[in-house]
C-alpha cells in the first residue's frame, strides 16, 4: 500500500550482475538521493546490494556530461545543445550503461526512468533514449493546513502538519518527494491557497527554520519549494495599516520578507497567490488590479529568481441568485484578459482547466492561450473533489488529455492547450502545469488505492503529454501490482472507463454541480440552485441548461476564438456532452445521439449504476491476484461507490421525471 508505484517487485533478468557495481560520478545532494533509490530498488528487484564507485569502467555509470569525459562522444554532446537541463540520455554502449545529462536533476530523472524499464522487465542493454520534459514547470499544490486538515483532502490528514505544528518526523515527506521525483514533478507549494490564520506566518522566522528543512528534503529530489501567501500579510503580521500594492512601505515590507525567506531557502521558488477570490484579500480592496498586486510581489522576488504564481480563480461568490445577469463562467477571462502585457516576466497566471471548478465535464477555459504576453500554466485537480472524492473510482487522465488536446484556434488551427502550456505558442518565459494534490497520511496515501493512478498519471502526463491514457494506466498497474496480463487488462479496463461511468450517473451533459453543498459529495440537485455561488442549472418544468449564447444568453461563448465560438454558440453544432453548459433546452430536445435530453438523462443514470455494478464484479475477479489489504481497500471503496451511484441515479431520474412529467420510454421505476 505505502510504496505506491515504487514497489520494485522482484524481476528476472539476465543483466542482474551489471548492478553489482554502479559508478556515480556526481556528488550533489541529488546524487545521494539517486544512491538511496538505487539501493532500495536493486535490492528489492534483484536481491543484490549494489556497490558504489566513481570508476569510469563500471558496468553502469551515472554522471553529468562533463563528468563522463571520453565516455560521451561529440555527437551525443551535440544532442544536448538546445534541450533543457532536465533532459537525460540513457545509452548502452561498449558494454556499459550510461545515464547522463547536463545537470544532477537530469540524472535523477534518468535513473527513475531506468528503474521503470527494469521493473517492466525490459532489456536495459537495448536502451538508447534521449528524453526531455515537454513542460518546464511541473507542479503540485498541497492544500494542507497547519492544524493537520487538508482542504478537499480525502486521504486522511496532512503529512506536513499536525495539531498546529510542522511534523517533526519528516520521513514521510521524504518518501513523498521520492514518489514525485519518480514521475518528474519539479515544484511544490506546501500550504493551502486559502491562507488566513497561523499559516500567514509561514513567511516569518517563526516557521522558516523548519520550512527550510522541508525545502532541503525536496531539493534533494529536484523539487523547488513554494509557499502560498496571504495578500494582507503586511497588516496581519506587522500591523501595517494597508496592504496596498502601490504603497512604498508595503513594497519594502515584501522585499524584506523575501530577503529573509531566501536567507533560509536560497533557491526558494516563490509565492502562490489566491487573491480577491472567495473572500481572500487582494488588490481590489485598494482599487488596484491583479497586475498591480502580482507585480509588487514579483519585484520582491526577482533578485532571487523567484516567481509569483497568481491564480485566476476570481469570480463573485456572493452574487444574488435573483439577479442572474452575471455568469461565473465569464469571470476569469473578463478579469484577466484586459491586463495582458501588464505583468512582470516572473509572474505566471495559473488557470483552472475549465471556467467553473473542476466539474466532471466542463469546456476548456477560454483564458488559456488568450493572453499572448503573459506567462500561463494550467491547473488540474488530482484530488477528486467533484469526481468522487477518492471513494468513487475516477481515473482522470483521459479528462486531462482531452483538455490538453483541445484546439483553441488562438493562432489558427492546431493551437492546442498542450502546446500553449508547454510554451510553444506564445513566447512565455515560464509555462507548464500545476495540480491540486490528492495525498494524505492514510497508509496508502490516497484513500482509495486506485486514486494513486491519478497522481502517477499526472506526473507522467505533465512530463510527456503525448503518453496515452492506456500507456499510463498499464505502467501504473504493472509497477503497483503485477504484470499479470489478466490484472493489467481488467484493471486497465476499470480505470479507463471510470470517468465516463462517473459522468453517466452524476450531473448530465456538462451542466455540472447538483452536488451536496460544501462537501461536494453525493447528489443534491437544487443544492446550489438558489445560492450565491453562481452555479446554476436552471431546470424548470419545461427545460434545463444555462444559456451562454451571445444572442439570448450571457455571451460567454464569445470568449472563444472562431470556429469554437460558433460551434458552442450554435445549438446545432454544440457537442452533446456540453449542451447544457451552453444552452437551455426543452427536455424533449433531440441530441445528436438521437435521444431526447430527458431520455438521455434516464438512460445514462440507469447505465452508470449498472456500470458500477460491473466494476464491482470485475474487481472481485482480481481477488487471487491482489494482496488482501489492497484488495479489501478497493472493494470497500467500490461498495461506497455503488451506494453513491444509486443515490445519484434515483435522485436525478426521479427529480427530472417529476419536474418534466415525461415518462421513461423504457418504463423503468422511479421513486
Ligand atoms: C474549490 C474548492 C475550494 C478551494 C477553491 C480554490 O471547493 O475549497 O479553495 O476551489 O481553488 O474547488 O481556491
Amino acid at each position: 500500500m505505502y510504496n505506491m508505484w515504487l514497489q520494485y517487485n522482484p524481476v528476472e533478468s539476465k543483466n542482474k550482475d551489471m548492478w553489482q557495481e554502479v559508478a556515480i560520478l556526481n556528488d550533489s545532494c541529488i546524487a545521494t538521493s539517486i544512491k538511496n533509490e538505487l539501493t532500495i530498488a536493486i535490492e528489492k528487484m534483484f536481491q543484490v546490494k549494489p556497490a558504489y564507485s566513481t570508476s569510469n569502467d563500471a558496468k553502469i555509470v551515472i554522471g553529468i556530461i562533463d563528468e563522463l569525459g571520453e565516455l560521451v562522444d561529440k555527437q551525443q554532446k551535440h544532442k544536448f545543445a538546445d534541450i533543457s537541463d532536465e533532459s537525460f540520455l540513457i545509452s548502452y554502449q561498449n558494454d556499459q550503461l550510461l545515464v547522463t545529462g547536463k545537470s544532477d536533476k537530469a540524472l535523477l530523472y534518468g535513473v527513475y526512468h531506468l528503474l521503470r524499464e527494469v521493473q517492466h522487465g525490459h532489456d536495459i542493454t537495448k536502451l538508447n533514449l534521449l528524453d526531455q520534459p515537454k513542460n518546464s514547470l511541473r507542479m503540485l499544490n498541497q492544500w494542507d493546513n497547519l492544524d493537520g486538515s487538508v482542504e478537499r483532502g480525502y486521504s486522511g490528514n496532512s503529512i506536513f502538519y499536525e495539531n498546529g505544528k510542522i511534523v517533526k518526523d519528516k520521513s514521510r515527506i521524504k518518501d513523498y518527494a521520492r514518489f514525485l521525483a519518480s514521475v518528474g514533478i519539479n515544484a511544490i507549494s506546501i500550504n493551502n491557497v486559502n491562507v488566513w490564520k497561523e499559516e500567514t506566518y509561514f513567511i516569518t522566522k517563526k516557521y522558516l527554520p523548519e520550512i527550510k528543512e522541508i525545502a532541503d528534503i525536496f531539493r534533494a529530489y529536484g523539487i523547488t519549494l513554494y509557499l502560498s501567501i496571504n495578500f494582507a500579510s503586511p497588516i496581519a503580521i506587522d500591523g501595517l495599516d494597508t496592504a496596498d500594492p502601490l504603497d512604498v512601505n508595503v513594497k519594502q515590507w515584501w522585499k524584506d520578507r523575501v530577503q529573509e525567506i531566501c536567507h533560509y531557502i536560497p533557491d526558494f521558488g516563490g509565492f502562490v497567490v489566491k487573491a480577491d477570490s472567495e473572500h481572500r484579500p487582494g488588490p481590489f480592496t485598494y482599487d488596484r488590479d491583479h497586475a498591480d498586486g502580482s507585480n509588487m510581489l514579483a519585484e520582491a522576488l526577482a533578485p532571487y529568481g523567484g516567481k509569483v504564481i497568481w491564480r485566476c480563480f476570481v469570480y463573485n461568490c456572493v452574487q444574488d441568485w435573483r439577479d442572474r445577469s452575471t455568469d461565473r463562467a465569464r469571470a476569469a477571462y473578463d478579469h484577466f484578459k484586459p491586463l495582458d502585457g501588464k505583468f512582470h516576466e516572473n509572474v505566471i497566471l495559473q488557470i483552472k482547466n475549465g471556467p467553473m471548478d473542476f466539474q466532471v465535464r466542463e469546456p476548456v477555459s477560454p483564458l488559456i492561450g488568450a493572453m499572448k504576453k503573459t506567462n500561463q500554466i494550467i491547473e488540474f485537480q488530482v484530488a477528486q473533489e467533484y469526481t468522487g472524492q477518492q471513494r468513487d473510482l475516477c481515473y482522470l487522465i483521459p479528462q486531462w488529455k482531452e483538455v490538453l488536446q483541445f484546439d483553441t484556434y488562438i493562432k489558427g488551427k492546431g493551437t492546442t492547450i498542450e502546446d500553449i502550456v508547454a510554451g510553444r505558442i506564445h513566447p512565455y518565459k515560464y509555462s507548464g502545469i500545476a495540480a491540486v494534490s490528492n495525498i494524505g497520511n492514510d497508509e496508502n496515501w490516497t484513500g482509495n488505492t486506485l486514486a494513486q493512478a491519478n497522481l502517477y498519471g499526472y506526473g507522467r502526463l505533465t512530463w510527456n503529454p503525448e503518453l496515452s491514457s492506456e500507456t499510463i494506466a498499464n505502467e501504473w498497474i504493472q509497477q503497483t501490482f503485477t504484470s499479470n496480463e489478466n490484472v493489467v487488462n481488467v484493471l486497465g479496463d476499470m480505470l479507463l472507463n471510470s470517468w465516463e461511468i462517473y459522468e453517466n450517473y452524476t450531473a448530465p451533459l456538462g451542466v455540472g454541480w447538483m452536488v451536496t453543498p460544501n462537501t461536494h459529495y453525493g447528489p443534491n440537485i437544487d443544492g446550489y440552485e438558489y445560492s450565491r455561488w453562481g452555479t446554476y442549472h436552471f431546470a424548470d418544468r419545461d427545460g434545463i441548461g444555462v444559456d451562454r449564447t451571445k444572442e439570448t444568453g450571457t455571451g460567454y461563448t464569445s470568449q472563444y476564438e472562431e470556429p469554437n465560438q460558433s460551434t458552442y454558440n450554435n445549438l446545432d453544432s454544440c457537442p452533446d456532452e456540453l449542451l447544457l453548459f451552453f444552452h437551455h433546452v426543452p427536455y424533449k430536445y433531440t441530441l445528436k445521439s438521437g435521444k431526447t435530453v430527458i431520455q438521455h438523462i434516464y438512460d445514462t443514470h440507469f447505465l452508470g449504476y449498472e456500470q458500477v455494478e460491473q466494476l464491482v464484479q470485475q474487481w472481485e475477479t482480481m481477488k487471487d491476484n491482489i494482496d488482501p489489504l489492497r484488495y479489501t481497500n478497493i472493494r470497500e471503496r467500490l461498495a461506497l461507490q455503488i451506494r453513491n451511484a444509486r443515490e445519484w441515479r434515483d435522485q436525478i431520474n426521479t427529480y427530472f421525471y417529476r419536474k418534466s412529467g415525461i415518462p421513461d420510454e423504457k418504463g423503468r421505476t422511479f421513486y
